[in-house]
């Protein structure tokens, strides 16, 4: 079946809408950040750059590293564009762009967030590595699709009971990473973790400057929340929307998390660019390993 121009949106040059790319211009090797000027920082590793293109918050960098194909693209913050990231690249290696059809044969990308994040467990210090095992989406995201399959209901169900979820705001969805990209990109040296994504970076981070939150202890119960061993250990904008539309659309996810900021312990990172920079470089030596 068509699918019809109002859905998928092409440039007059044949680019998808947002990303403004061709189909060659990308791997199946993504690195996804969310910060624009983070694309360079990891592009500049590369030992040559083959394509570079952008719009609005979406710049894309695709070269080589020691012989690997890789891209890099910003996402901008937060879940909505994850929405627009995730669905065009995935439109780029899944439809035929002329025909405007599905492809018979599917492609599946491994997608690699490099992120920055909040931790809320006090020996998750600054400046540390954390790679996202679980995460739960506050974000309703999900919610919009049909997305039971890629759910953790049990874990999902002790959470709304124990931090007493109120029923005004939308359910939290529970995600995984992909086990296989995931053991890749483990070492002794990462937290393995489980990340709370939600819509924004004051209130809903129970962060409070002027404005008072609706639950001062969100943030204790999310901290004191252990399912079977697995506590809740960071806060950030993005990566549960990741997990839940990867796997949905059958493409391999892992977020990478420089962590900057401690919030029981209130310390924040005393040189945030180089924790990035730690992590970038972490991150590329395992994908090309
Ligand atoms: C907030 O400052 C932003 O930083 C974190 C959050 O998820 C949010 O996007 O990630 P990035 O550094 O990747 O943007």
């Amino acid at each position: 079946m068509k699918i019809a121009e109002s859905e998928l949106i092409l440039n007059t040059d044949g680019s998808i809408y947002h990303l403004n790319l061709l189909p060659e211009d990308i791997s199946d090797t993504i690195i996804v950040v969310g910060d624009p000027n983070r694309v360079a920082s990891v592009s500049n590793y590369f030992d040559k750059i083959e394509i570079k293109k952008s719009k609005r918050e979406f710049i894309t960098h695709t070269g080589i590293l020691e012989g690997k194909r890789i891209t890099v693209i910003s996402t901008g913050i937060g879940i909505d564009n994850i929405d627009i990231v995730l669905n065009e690249l995935d439109a780029l290696v899944n439809i035929d762009f002329k025909e405007r059809e599905i492809k018979k044969d599917l492609t599946s990308l491994d997608i690699i967030r490099i992120g920055t994040s909040g931790s809320i467990q006090p020996e998750i210090d600054v400046d540390e590595i954390l790679v996202s095992e679980f995460a739960v989406g506050f974000d309703g995201l999900l919610h919009f699709y049909n997305s039971k399959q890629v759910q953790y209901p049990d874990i999902e169900n002790a959470l709304v009971k124990h931090t007493q979820w109120f029923s005004h705001k939308p359910r939290p969805y529970v995600v995984k990473f992909n086990e296989d990209l995931g053991a890749k990109l483990i070492s002794n040296n990462v937290h393995i973790g489980f990340t709370a994504t939600n819509v924004g970076f004051y209130g809903p981070q129970s962060r409070q400057l002027r404005l008072e939150v609706e639950d001062k202890f969100l943030n204790e119960k999310l901290a004191s929340f252990n399912f079977r061993g697995k506590k809740i250990t960071n806060l950030e904008m993005e990566t549960a929307a990741i997990y839940g539309l990867a796997n949905l659309l059958g493409h391999k996810a892992v977020s990478m998390n420089c962590i900057l900021a401690n919030r029981p312990n209130g310390t924040f990172s005393k040189d945030p660019k180089k924790g990035v920079q730690k992590l970038i470089e972490y991150t590329l030596r395992k994908i090309i390993s």
